[in-house]
C-alpha cells in the first residue's frame, strides 16, 4: 500500500476540487491577447475592484506577476528598496537584473517589516553618483518570515514618504487574502496604499495557475505589452482564471482554518526537545521550526519526517518551514504533530 504523505511544504500544492474543476470545464473562454476571454475579463475586473484599483492583469505566477511590476515601474541602472528576506529578492531567479537590469539595496527588516524611517535613509540622493531609487516593494503576508503580517500603520507611514518622494510602491501581496482574514482588514483597504498589487491564485486559494497584477489604467496598459514580451500573453486561459473566480468565491473566509490548524501544530509541538517555535509569530498559515537538535539538523529532521509521512521544507541550515492549506485536515495535523512526538518526543 502507498503511505499517504501529509504535504506541508506550501500552499502552492494544493489540487483543484471536484467543483472547481465543474466550473473550469464550463468555462466560456475566448483570445485574451484580444482581450476577448469573458472569465479573464471578470476576474482582472474583481480584482482590481476589490483592492480599489482602475485595472488588472492575469498572469500565469506570483514570479512574472512581480516581476511585470518591477519592469513596468523602474528603468535600467535604478535601483529597488525592499526587505532583505522578501521573494523579489530571494526567489524569483535575480529576475530584478535579468529582466530589469536593475540593482536591490536590501535593507534588515525585523520578520519581513521594514519601517518607514530606515526606507527614508535608503532613498538616494539625487547625484550623479547614485543609482536613482524608482521603487520599493513591500511583502504581505511575509513568506521567508513565516506568514507575518505588515502592519498597517507603518504601510500608511511608508505611503506618505513614497509619495512626497515620488517613489512607487509595490506589494507582492502573494497571501494577502491571508492577512486579510487574519487581521479583519479588507482587501480594499491595503490597496489604498500601493501603485501595484500582485495576488496570487495558486496559494492558499487552491486554484491550479494564475495571479493578477493590479494597478492603474496606464500602468496595466505598460504591463500588458511587457507580459506579451515575457510572454505571458494567454489565449483561451479562461479555463483557469474561472479556477480563479471559484477560489474568490469559495476559498477565502476559510483560510482562518490554514491559520488555526498552523497555531494548533505549533501549540502541540513547541515543547519537544530540540525545536523552538515562538507561538507569537504564527499569525498565518506558515509555521518556521528552529531546530536546535544535538541528533538532526534542519535537513535531515526533514528527511527523518518524510520517511515517517510529512513533507517540509528545510529553509536553512537552523529552520523547517511548514505551510497549511485547503488539502490538510486537522486530523493531518494532529497526525503530523504525533510523528513529530515520535521522532522527537
Ligand atoms: N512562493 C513559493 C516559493 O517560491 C518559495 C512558496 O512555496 O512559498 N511571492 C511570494 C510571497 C511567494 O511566496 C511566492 C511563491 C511568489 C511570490 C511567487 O509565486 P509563483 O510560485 O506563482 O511564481
Amino acid at each position: 500500500m502507498i503511505k499517504k504523505i501529509i504535504d506541508l511544504r506550501s500552499d502552492t500544492v494544493t489540487k483543484p476540487s471536484p467543483e472547481m474543476r465543474e466550473q473550469m470545464i464550463s468555462a466560456e473562454v475566448g483570445d485574451d491577447v484580444f482581450e476577448e476571454d469573458p472569465n479573464i475579463n471578470l476576474l482582472q475586473k474583481k480584482v482590481a475592484g476589490l483592492l480599489g484599483m482602475e485595472s488588472g492583469l492575469y498572469v500565469p505566477s506570483g514570479t512574472m506577476s512581480n516581476q511585470l511590476a518591477i519592469k513596468t515601474h523602474t528603468q535600467p541602472g535604478q535601483e529597488i528598496i525592499c526587505d532583505k528576506n522578501c521573494h523579489i529578492y530571494n526567489y524569483e531567479g535575480g529576475g530584478i537584473s535579468f529582466l530589469s537590469g536593475c540593482q536591490v539595496n536590501p535593507l534588515i527588516g525585523e520578520n519581513g517589516i521594514i519601517k518607514v524611517k530606515e526606507i527614508e535613509d535608503a532613498i538616494r540622493p539625487d547625484d550623479i553618483h547614485a543609482p536613482p531609487t524608482s521603487l520599493i516593494a513591500l511583502e504581505n503576508t511575509h513568506n521567508r518570515a513565516g506568514g507575518r503580517i505588515f502592519p498597517l500603520e507603518e504601510i500608511k507611514k511608508i505611503r506618505i514618504l513614497s509619495i512626497k518622494r515620488k517613489i512607487p510602491l509595490h506589494l507582492d501581496g502573494a497571501r494577502l487574502f491571508n492577512a486579510s482574514v487574519a487581521t479583519g482588514i479588507p482587501i480594499s483597504e491595503y490597496g489604498k496604499y500601493f501603485d501595484s498589487v500582485s495576488i496570487c491564485f495558486s496559494k492558499g486559494l487552491g486554484a491550479p495557475v494564475g495571479s493578477v497584477l493590479s494597478g492603474g489604467k496606464e500602468f496595466i496598459k505598460k504591463a500588458r505589452h511587457y507580459r506579451k514580451v515575457f510572454g505571458g500573453g494567454m489565449r483561451q486561459a479562461g479555463i483557469l482564471a474561472s479556477a480563479c473566480l471559484f477560489a474568490l468565491e469559495n476559498n477565502v473566509k476559510r483560510l482562518k482554518e490554514d491559520h488555526d490548524n498552523a497555531t494548533l501544530l505549533a501549540q502541540e509541538i513547541k515543547d519537544l526537545s530540540g525545536l523552538y517555535i515562538d507561538l507569537k509569530q504564527v499569525e498565518t498559515n506558515i509555521l518556521m521550526i528552529y531546530v536546535r537538535h544535538s541528533k538532526y539538523t534542519s535537513n535531515s529532521l526533514v528527511e527523518k519526517l518524510h520517511e515517517e509521512g510529512v513533507a517540509s521544507l528545510a529553509i536553512d541550515n537552523q529552520r523547517i518551514r511548514v505551510v497549511t492549506h485547503l488539502n490538510i485536515s486537522r486530523d493531518d495535523i494532529i497526525q503530523t504533530a504525533n510523528i513529530f512526538k515520535k521522532i522527537l518526543g
